[in-house]
């Protein structure tokens, strides 16, 4: 007679390799919140970072990255990584500009406006960066740029009196400051309730990339893209100091690895991604344009006194832009 296992002999053999493979090595498991969803380069590259790291730890660190502010809110990843809460975390470094003005680099209009410049910058302001993460307990791994943010509205925009008065959509302190100094008014909203603030009026203008309009199909709710290319911010991914230190140093070496080449992933990628997520805008409807020499001329004055009270706000920002400036 055949031997026939019956379902429950196979379930516990299964289960019995599962358990001689899972005590060959102690698996690490390692949570990472980010904010944007799966469709954004910053998720993509965070996804091939985990995957980079498992494959070079042989399984033996596992990163499970949870997209879309889904375990996390994005304002309370920082803490959750400083506080221990997740061992590591995505953030847009200009949403931390209240805890300290270096973070605000990130987001001032008409300071680096190339992704060349831009870099630039990034090298100017992150030691001061990671001397303020360091403090809070984190270590910075990599950065991810967006595309550079350019102005959407319902209607075409030769100056700033054509907006004036109208509730402008605001991701950070220094976008809300932005907002004011433009005659209008801010109003925080996260990136995936962009769609339905337009909808229900609760905004009527963004300043943001054009890979997130293209992800919230800005052509269903406004007309108009004025491509005023008025900063390049960046997400950081920040690991806890502590959790970081308890790993082995060959590990250790594994992220820092992947994390180079995360940030390279990213500088590289950003450029394509923008002149692609430009021409989709356009594709699908939008008019999109080159900013009038007028509007130039506002905003760039708006930039000069955001700068000059960034400057005032603390001695770190001084060095930042000599530095810059060199
Ligand atoms: N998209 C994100 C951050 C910058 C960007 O291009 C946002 O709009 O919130």
């Amino acid at each position: 007679m055949k031997f026939v296992p019956n379902r429950a002999a196979i379930l516990i053999a299964s289960l019995l390799t599962l358990g001689t493979a899972g005590s060959a090595f102690a698996e690490t498991q390692w949570h990472m919140p980010t904010p944007y969803g799966d469709a954004n380069l910053p998720t993509q590259i965070a996804n091939q970072f985990a995957e980079e790291v498992k494959s070079n730890t042989a399984g033996e660190l596992v990163i499970v990255v949870h997209s879309g502010a889904s375990l996390i809110k994005h304002p309370e990843i920082p803490r959750a990584v400083k506080t221990g809460q997740v061992q590591l975390g995505e953030v847009f470094i200009g949403i931390m500009g209240n805890t300290h003005p270096v973070f605000k680099h990130d987001n001032i209009p008409f300071l680096a406006t190339t992704y060349d410049s831009a870099e630039k910058l990034w090298s100017a302001a992150k030691p001061e960066v990671e001397k303020q993460l360091k403090k809070e307990g984190m270590m910075l791994l990599y950065t991810v740029a967006w595309p550079a943010q350019s102005l959407y509205t319902k209607v075409p925009v030769n100056t700033l009196a054509d907006i004036s008065g109208l509730k402008m959509r605001a991701y950070s302190p220094s976008t809300s400051r932005l907002a004011d100094l433009m005659n209008t008014s801010p109003t925080t909203v996260q990136v995936p309730e962009i769609p339905q603030a337009f909808s229900t009026g609760i905004i009527d203008a963004m300043v943001t990339s054009p890979s997130t309009g293209v992800n919230g199909q800005a052509w269903d709710y406004l007309s108009h893209y004025t491509d005023i290319r008025a900063w390049i911010p960046k997400n950081v991914v920040v690991v806890n100091n502590r959790s970081f230190k308890r790993l082995d140093k060959k590990t250790q070496q594994v992220i820092l690895d992947a994390a180079a080449n995360a940030e390279a992933k990213g500088w590289a990628g950003v450029r394509t991604k923008a002149q692609e997520d430009t021409q989709t805008l356009a594709d699908k409807g939008i008019i999109v344009s080159e900013p009038s020499e007028e509007l130039i001329a506002e905003l760039n004055k708006i930039g000069a006194t955001m700068i000059e009270e960034w400057k005032a706000e603390a001695p770190e920002v001084e060095a930042i832009l000599k530095t810059f400036n060199q």
